[in-house]
């Protein structure tokens, strides 16, 4: 998967759904070649009232699930929150689910620093820590992600669900400790929850947004799908570096983002789940700013993770300006990717200075034998190769073609063993 998150100016808006058109939706796939988005809903659109749920802001979800479906998008529903709730300049939770203890609250800039404000502080603890005698607040919260998930799971576009975005805690000892202690036992008992409705959908779920983002270790512990047959649970990481929170800016070295990653890669061969990336972005498309982006997209290619970028609301961190006009940024992520690969092994990565994409993947019939589709698609962007694109078969005997209206170039193995190809621009050849 590569996509958008969408739907961000949905956070505060009165319908939750923000501004944005069906015909901004269909661009995604018309204009550049992403297969998937993130959806934002809100607990706060689900369940405004206790014990009392909204469908008419489920359909008008809904309603935008339709775009997806016609625009040819995969949704990962995004189950989000900012700051607990949008009285703390951010989103997720209803007025009458936030417990402040009667602590102070001034509004802080940068918008993450009212983490650290003791009214948010003491919300989110009640949130947790069930202890704390507000255990009502989780029940609530895990009937209305399944409320959600019967209302929207069935939908066509719809492939998976993000349990919780970004958990976040300034008081349990640091995040290890919100991540071993509440996290885990919470999301088991979401997934199992949502398996009495639904068997289908893959559930994607994050560790805690402080530390890990930036690339330490993650204290989260295992989950199990109790769902019949292979589980279908995603490690749904976000990386935001750390030298981007202090200075606001990249400095131009990617051991941060190395860092990020020897972890991730750490974590999801041991959890044996695929990983994906749920967020990562950053204002601005000076040089700097542009690195940064190449750099996490070569990263996500190295470790075969599909991505989100952070966000497609028109603005400053966008692929669009606030005019709907095609910022440099949206170059670097339009990138030729494997949307679907009929083989084992994957590689593939884009070099930047000869236009050169490598794809290897190894076929054998053991994989051909699980497999419904035996056709591997590629995308190939349109501003990469403007004078045209060639192939070049490097290893292995393949069959394939190419779909002009989608740019979608489909590779069939013939033959047992290594297929390496490599895309090159035509007038180099
Ligand atoms: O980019 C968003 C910023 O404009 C908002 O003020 C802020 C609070 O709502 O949220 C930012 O988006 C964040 C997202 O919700 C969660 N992950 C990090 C994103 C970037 O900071």
């Amino acid at each position: 998967m590569h996509g958008m998150n969408i739907f961000s100016d949905g956070k505060s808006h009165p319908l939750r759904v923000g501004n944005q058109s069906k015909e901004h939706i269909m661009r995604l796939t018309k204009d550049w070649g992403y297969n998937s988005v993130r959806l934002l809903i809100f607990w706060d659109g689900i369940e405004p009232e206790k014990g009392q749920y909204d469908y008419e802001y489920l359909q008008r979800v809904k309603d935008r699930l339709d775009w997806c479906e016609e625009a040819g998008l995969h949704v990962v529903l995004d189950m989000h929150q900012d700051l607990y709730a949008v009285g703390y300049g951010g989103d997720g939770a209803p007025e009458w689910a936030i417990f402040d203890d009667g602590e102070p609250f001034e509004l802080q800039v940068p918008w993450e620093l009212n983490y650290f404000q003791p009214a948010v502080k003491a919300s989110i603890s009640n949130f947790w820590d069930v202890e704390r005698g507000y255990g009502y607040l989780q029940e609530h919260y895990i009937n209305s992600v399944v409320e959600a998930v019967k209302y929207l799971g069935n939908h066509p576009a719809v492939v998976g669900i993000d349990l919780y975005n970004e958990p976040t805690s300034v008081t349990f000892d640091g995040y290890k400790n919100l991540e071993s202690k509440y996290m885990t036992p919470f999301y088991q008992k979401l997934i199992n929850k949502i398996r009495t409705v639904n068997n289908d959908l893959w559930i994607f779920y994050e560790p805690s947004a402080m530390g890990v983002n930036q690339g330490l270790k993650s204290d989260l512990g295992l989950v199990k799908d109790p769902r019949k047959g292979e589980p279908r649970l995603v490690y749904f990481p976000h990386i935001y570096t750390i030298d981007l929170d202090v200075s606001g800016e990249y400095i131009g070295n990617p051991f941060y983002i190395n860092l990020w990653a020897s972890a991730r890669q750490k974590e999801y061969q041991w959890r044996n789940e695929p990983l994906m990336i749920g967020e990562f972005g950053l204002g601005g498309n000076d040089p700097k700013a542009l690195a940064y982006t190449t750099e996490v997209v070569e990263m996500c290619d190295k470790i075969t993770g599909g991505w989100f970028y952070w966000d497609y609301t028109p603005g400053d961190w966008s692929i669009l300006d606030s005019e709907n006009n095609e910022v440099e940024k949206s170059k670097v992520l339009d990138r030729p990717y494997p949307r679907l690969i009929a083989g084992e092994k994957p590689s593939y990565n884009l070099n930047l200075e000869n236009s050169v994409f490598t794809f290897k993947v190894n076929w054998n019939k053991e994989v051909a034998k699980k497999l419904s589709n035996h056709w591997t698609e590629i995308y190939i962007p349109k501003h990469l190769w403007p004078k045209g694109w060639e192939m070049n078969i490097i290893k292995g005997e393949i069959e394939w073609k190419y779909d002009e209206a989608s740019r979608l170039l489909y590779v069939k193995a013939l033959k047992e063993g290594d297929i390496h190809i490599e895309i090159t621009d035509k007038t180099k050849s």
